[in-house]
């Protein structure tokens, strides 16, 4: 069996306003689950309860606590519920819990409610009917349906079904191909079963055989309920219940998430926006609420409404989510929605006043996503996409690897620098290693080099060099044929003989020096970039004043490359020639 076409609505309002009494004459189910709750007549923690709607429809209904200590069950059953019914009673109107539970619908967002004023037969419902649709006009609901009921006679239960019917149908459709996030509401074992839990899937779907993970450990479905009943797949929006392979339930509480695999990542750190203005400063601590998850924070509001939140333990959050923060002192909620799950350091002056402005411009679309690709430069593409951002169309792939569009172009500018540097620095080697390049431009892989060495540079055994592509080939062989004797010896130029042989005349030399790839020290002299460095190196262990034997000595050389090279130095203000034809170093 598939159950299609379930929807989820949780209950709101006061303190024995009638909300479980209401539940039961719609659905016959008993919502009050505990010995203590019917014993007192108060509802303490979730109940659950589901009926066919006239249409065929079916919907579960979470009934949630009204009284004031229970706000924090009431928290976890509307979290992942799409539309409330808010229940007020005719004989007592609006009151304290009724505020509170509607700012908590307003803080989430919720935006489809029905209001049922009950207790119809012990006072006249059109005055409450009317305050309460005007005060529920001024938060997320907006303009709702209004019903006068009363439960026990079952007056008016038939038209808040049909009011159920036609909010119901207005629902938007989750969507079913989603990663799931199941918040868990209730964690027992069943003998013979071992764990189960339950939670509303507010979005993707179960089925028996699905792997998901639960807090980094990897947990499998072995079956899944709806409503009761075995199901092959449980689609959103539904009310599930999922038998569990892998975990004991000591393991498991209200506020876990069971997670599609990859889909999420864990965070203890988010910056948000507030849904609105606080009109009080924020408390330094307040409790975050998701799902049916809370998790104390530490507020820091940067400016405006951008606040960074650090969370003593970490949540599967995602850029998009909207969250509520509470203050348990003041009784005060306030939506806000999760704008970063990994969000910058804020070191400099200045760094939270700047990271307000960005947040504050970039939303959790496109733009946003193109504007957090181009903080990060370069991320794996599957964490960019498990932080809840859609991958832009611009942004350039490579591998896992995601960068921010225009970075392989600026990067790629600087290369030919830091090879040239390089070069210079390390005269015997032909080009930095791929790791070298990699640190100086930051880059998280060595494979990514290869997007940004272009022409006439190239890859060559792990390293960036000059591949020369100005020479010909018969020419390259032969520079490079020098250039690999002269790593090894840095000062045995190559006789006339020698560039004979190779047919290096003047014109493919003075190509070579063009390239860079040789440096002319001389007519038929010629040596290898950064040979001055390393010239200088030598003499510099020698005993100054030096002859120029003692140089030629040092260097390892003959005349026929020691008297140019050491003019060539003198030039080059290297070496200073004294009154006697000694030199020392300048
Ligand atoms: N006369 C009358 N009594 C009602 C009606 N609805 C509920 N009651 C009574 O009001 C009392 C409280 O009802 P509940 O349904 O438990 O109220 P609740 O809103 O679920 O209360 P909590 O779950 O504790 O917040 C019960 O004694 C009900 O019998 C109604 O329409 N008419
Ligand atoms: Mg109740």
């Amino acid at each position: 069996m598939q159950v299609n076409g379930m929807q989820v609505i949780a209950t709101a309002g006061h303190v024995d306003h009638g909300k479980s009494t209401l539940v039961r004459a719609l659905t016959g189910m008993e919502p009050d689950r505990w010995e203590e709750e019917r014993r007192r007549g108060l509802t303490i923690d979730l109940g659950f309860a589901w009926t066919t709607l006239p249409s065929g429809r079916v919907v579960a209904v979470v009934d949630v606590p009204g009284h004031e200590r229970f706000v924090g069950n009431m928290l976890a059953g509307v979290g992942s519920v799409p539309a409330a019914l808010v229940v007020v009673a005719a004989d007592d109107g609006w009151s304290a819990q009724t505020a509170e539970h509607v700012a908590v619908l307003d803080a989430l967002g919720v935006r489809h409610a029905l209001l049922a004023v009950t207790k119809a037969d012990l006072a006249d419902p059109a005055p409450v009917l009317a305050d309460a649709a005007e005060r529920l006009a001024a938060t997320s609901m907006g303009t709702v349906p209004g019903v006068a009921v009363s439960a026990p006679s079952g007056l008016g239960v038939p038209e808040v079904a049909a009011a159920l019917e036609t909010l119901l149908a207005g629902l938007p459709a989750p969507d079913p191909d989603a990663p799931v996030r199941l918040w868990i509401d209730r964690a027992f074992p069943i003998r013979g079963a071992g764990t189960v839990v339950t939670g509303t899937l507010a979005a993707g779907s179960v089925a028996a055989g699905d792997r998901l993970v639960l807090g980094g450990r990897e947990v499998g479905v072995r079956g899944v309920q709806s409503l009761g009943r075995p199901v092959e797949r449980a689609t959103a929006t539904a009310r599930v219940a999922l038998n569990l392979r892998g975990i004991a339930v000591e393991d498991l509480s209200r506020g876990d998430a069971l997670l599609t695999p990859g889909a999420f990542r864990e965070t203890a750190e988010v910056d948000v926006t507030l849904a609105r203005e606080p009109e009080d400063r924020l408390p330094a601590e307040a409790v975050l609420h998701v799902g049916s998850a809370a998790v104390p924070v530490r507020v820091r509001p940067l400016e405006g409404t951008a606040v960074r939140l650090r969370l003593t333990s970490p949540l599967p959050l995602r850029v998009g989510d909207r969250v509520l923060l509470r203050d348990p002192g003041a009784r005060r909620v306030h939506g806000a929605d999760v704008r970063d799950v990994a969000p910058p350091e804020l070191r400099r002056r200045g760094a939270a006043r700047q990271r307000a402005a960005d947040l504050g411009t970039q939303g959790a679309g496109p733009a946003g996503a193109a504007a957090d690709l181009a903080r990060r430069r370069v991320v794996r593409a599957d964490d960019f996409a498990a932080m809840g951002w859609p991958v832009p169309d611009d942004a350039v792939r490579a591998g896992p690897w995601l960068l921010a569009p225009g970075l392989v172009d600026s990067l790629a500018r600087r290369v030919p620098g830091l090879v040239a540097a390089h070069r210079q620095a390390h005269p015997l080697e032909p080009g930095p290693p791929v790791a070298v390049v990699r640190r100086e431009l930051d880059l998280p892989a060595d494979d990514l080099v290869a997007l940004v060495v272009r022409p006439p540079l190239a890859l060559r055994e792990g390293r960036v060099v000059v591949a020369a592509a100005g020479l010909p080939p018969a020419v390259q062989r032969a520079v490079d044929g020098i250039r690999a004797r002269l790593a090894g010896d840095p000062f045995a130029a190559p006789d006339a003989e020698e560039l004979r042989a190779a047919r290096l005349g003047p014109r493919e030399l003075a190509a070579a020096v063009r390239d860079g790839q040789l440096v002319r020290i001389a007519d038929g002299v010629y040596l290898a970039p950064g040979v001055e460095s390393v010239a200088r190196e030598r003499l510099a262990a020698v005993p100054a004043p030096f002859t120029l034997s003692q140089a030629r000595s040092a260097w390892g050389t003959t005349r026929r490359v020691a008297v140019p090279l050491m003019e060539w130095l003198d030039a080059r203000g290297v070496t200073e020639r004294l009154p006697d034809a000694s030199r020392r170093l300048r």
